[in-house]
């Protein structure tokens, strides 16, 4: 946590009338969680302000706020906030730099050092995590809604896995311990992240029937425009059962390979040991160490960086032995 750029951010928005707040395309709970948190922290402490989120809604992250449609004048003289964005190209409104001053706040490995300001903590498992660093920080000063409360547990739960991913520390469940303190209504949040449609709960019956597992130890999924339309099941609500591979004793990799629109193959990559992100790197992606995306474009590709996998997962095993 850095006390004096979390105070050089506050004071920023303390200064602006206009605040416009940017998650990134294909959004999942953690960037609009934390966008419509932090909206509802200035909404809340600051009547005055006029503050907006912009960006790309999914059916998935549709619970946690409604987004904003804004004209291109409004950026005139706003402070213009990314989150959970860690290249400039990812952020979903593409007109981030027409505002008056931008600032980045991200907890992933830098990919472009973008925006006048830049406040980077990849100690933090979810960037939601880092907009109550701000507000705990300033807690004499700034209130929240109950949507708001909501809004960063979403972000931090969907984020960590539920608690489980590397990352999470003292801090996390200390912040956690806030909200509730706040009055979470944490069911509230598990009501819609626990269902699944009777399509997808499906589809995961295809999954579990029909993955593969490499002889060293990754398991892994490939899944066809068609094979979506045949379930009924969107290419992101496909995407989103890549851990229902991580169950395997013997696989400390797992991968999920879909084929998104216009046939461009997209990864998701998963470890409980392994760092895939240094391999996701060499295929278009980055990420976490133990969490990375990849864009490979064409299946070809994907056999590759299977077989890239597949040598990471061996590697490892190795050093075990
Ligand atoms: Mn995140």
């Amino acid at each position: 946590m850095d006390k004096t750029k979390l105070k050089e951010i506050y004071n920023r928005i303390k200064a602006y009338d206009k605040v416009i707040i940017l998650p990134h395309g294909r959004p999942d709970g953690d960037c609009i969680g934390s966008a419509i948190g932090l909206k509802e922290i200035i909404k809340t402490s600051f009547p005055d302000k006029a503050v907006y989120v912009s960006g790309e809604i999914s059916e998935f992250t549709s619970f946690i706020g409604t987004l904003d449609t804004i004209e291109d004048e409004t950026f005139k003289d706003a402070l213009v906030i990314a989150v959970d964005t860690a290249n400039k190209n990812r952020i979903a409104d593409q007109r981030y730099d027409q505002g008056s001053y931008l600032i980045k706040i991200d907890h992933h490995i830098p990919v472009d050092d973008y925006g006048n300001m830049q406040y980077v903590d990849t100690t933090r498992p979810a960037a939601a995590l880092i907009i109550l660093d701000l507000f705990y920080m300033f807690q004499d000063e700034l209130s929240i809604s109950e949507k708001g409360i909501q809004a960063l547990y979403t972000g931090i739960l969907t984020d960590t896995g539920r608690f489980k991913y590397e990352g999470v520390d003292g801090d996390t469940f200390r912040r956690v311990a806030m909200l509730y303190d706040m009055g979470l209504k944490p069911q509230k949040v598990y009501a819609h992240i626990d269902t699944k449609s009777e399509a997808l709960v499906r589809f995961k019956g295809y999954v579990l029937l029909n993955y593969q597992k490499t002889a060293n130890g990754l398991a892994y999924i490939k899944i066809t425009h068609e094979l979506c339309d045949e379930y009924d099941v969107s290419i992101d609500e496909a995407a989103s059962l890549v851990n229902e591979l991580s169950v395997f004793e013997d696989c400390p990799v797992w991968a999920l390979f879909a084929e998104y629109e216009e046939k461009i193959v997209r990864g998701r990559l998963r470890s409980k040991g392994p760092v895939v992100n240094e391999v996701a790197n060499q295929f278009d992606g980055g990420g976490h160490p133990m969490a990375s995306g990849v864009n490979l474009g064409t299946w070809d590709r994907a056999d590759e960086i299977i077989k890239a996998l597949d040598q990471l997962a061996k590697d490892y095993k190795s050093q075990l032995d």
